[in-house]
């Protein structure tokens, strides 16, 4: 039997750890080649880091299945979206076809929970039936910060999940809790959308 491939977008606001996110699992998964289009940062935000994502992160790897997934081995061809603003053209672009997406925030900067409330809201308007969960970076609090948090970013606290994207069995985690979701959702009768060559 072939490998199940699904499409996951990987979105969330500069600086949150999407490209962080996609080159650890690339690496730990044995995944292939990480593309991605990072470019020298020019603006204000330089004092967080030195180069931005402006088109896309691309990889794709298997995902084994944990110890209580109802799926078999699936091939997550990941897209990470750019973070700045002024790329948000490009959010709608990398959902089409998407079977599920992960919003990256980083807790301990007002400013990116901010945007990713933004992000949040964007996306749940570009594809209000996806599944989706908000992975939380910097969380110094989460059990005594996740109703505050979530209320900050316009979801529900059991869409919150912390996650170091530096830490593969964290970003594991989070990619099996999605496709737990987009399992779930497959189940209920709603259609596998295929994944062609644009996916
Ligand atoms: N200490 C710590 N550092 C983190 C954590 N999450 C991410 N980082 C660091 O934060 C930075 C995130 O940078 P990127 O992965 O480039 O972020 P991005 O979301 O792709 O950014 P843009 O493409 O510019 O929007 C990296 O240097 C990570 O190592 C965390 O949980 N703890
Ligand atoms: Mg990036």
């Amino acid at each position: 039997m072939s490998t199940p491939v699904r499409k996951v977008v990987v979105t969330g606001p500069f600086g949150a750890g999407k490209t962080t996110f996609a080159t650890t699992v690339t690496q730990g998964l044995g995944g292939g080649t990480l593309t991605t289009t990072e470019t020298g940062v020019s603006d204000e935000t330089a004092a967080l880091k030195s180069s931005t994502t402006v088109a896309l992160d691309h990889t794709s790897f298997v995902v084994p299945p944990g110890p209580g997934s109802a799926w078999a081995p699936t091939r997550v061809n990941l897209f990470g979206t750019p973070g700045q603003e002024r790329f948000a053209f490009m959010w709608e672009l990398l959902a089409q076809n998407m079977h599920g997406y992960l919003v990256l925030v980083d807790a301990s900067r007002s400013v990116s929970i901010a945007q990713a409330a933004d992000i949040v809201s964007a996306f749940a308007r570009i594809a209000p039936h996806s599944p989706r969960l908000v992975a939380v970076s910097r969380w110094a609090d989460p059990a005594g910060t996740c109703t505050q948090l979530a209320h900050l970013l316009g979801t529900t606290p059991s869409a919150l999940v912390p996650c170091d994207p530096r830490d593969l069995a964290q970003s594991t985690a989070v990619l099996r809790l999605l496709l737990d979701g987009v399992h779930t959702l497959e189940n209920l009768g709603a259609p596998v959308v295929p994944v062609g060559a644009d996916a």
